[in-house]
């Protein structure tokens, strides 16, 4: 395919240079898509996850076939919850805390089943998995070095939930200087009402903190 495209997105057209953009995946990890996880501890309905993994599956496959660099993220926390802030562990009235044994192991804990991505979208093992503890996908963690490293300048960004972990790393990655383009229907949230907030947010202001495309726009670009 070629070198540069310009994708169909809000609120403008984008124009980039394959060379210089990553896949990133946020937290398409059990433990927000599947039953017995974090996110169903939080008393969250979790099938309203589900339809963001057929639009990232087929961006996923893309990219692979483009060469492009795939970052995936997981949101967890060491065995011994050194790095679990007790005001995120104390919050709200979850049916399980966080670390506590849940069907799909210790809750958000890494190295458990439930903290791993879904088997739709596992990542290869030339693929950069960020392991990071907070919503942002740059806070405590080497992100900010991998893309350095790629000489990244724009960010195609999928995952969940999408006022969360998606918008957090989004408004990180804008004020770092990356063009992030958030693939709307590789995204989704708890609350359909926050997904559609969550993306307008970004898209707002002439793109205050970047751009929205569907999947379809972003796959026509990848020839
Ligand atoms: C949440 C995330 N929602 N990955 N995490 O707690 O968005």
């Amino acid at each position: 395919s070629a070198a540069s495209a310009t994708i169909v997105a809000e609120p403008s057209p984008i124009s980039l240079d394959w060379a210089t953009t990553a896949l990133l995946i946020i937290d398409m990890q059990r433990d927000f898509l599947e039953p017995g996880g974090f996110g169903e501890t939080l008393g969250n309905d979790v099938s309203q996850l589900a339809r963001a993994v057929p639009p990232t599956t087929a961006v996923l496959a893309a990219a692979r076939r483009v060469g492009l660099p795939v970052i995936h993220t997981r949101e967890g926390h060491l065995p011994d919850l050194s790095d679990a802030p007790a005001a995120k562990m104390a919050r709200g009235a979850p049916s399980l805390r966080i670390g506590d044994p849940g069907p799909m192991g210790r809750i958000l804990i890494r190295g458990e089943p439930g903290h791993d991505i879904i088997p739709a979208l596992y990542p290869r093992a030339d693929e950069v998995v960020i392991d990071k503890p907070g919503k942002g996908a740059f806070y405590a963690t080497e992100l900010g070095d991998v893309l350095l490293k790629y000489g990244i300048d724009t960010l195609l960004v999928c995952g969940v939930t999408t006022e969360v972990c998606v918008n957090t790393t989004v408004r990180e990655a804008n004020d770092r200087g990356y063009r992030c383009i958030v693939i709307a229907d590789g995204c989704a949230s708890y609350f359909p009402e926050f997904h559609a907030a969550g993306l307008a947010m970004i898209k707002a202001q002439g793109g205050i903190f970047g751009w929205v495309a569907d999947s379809g726009a972003v796959l026509a670009a990848m020839g």
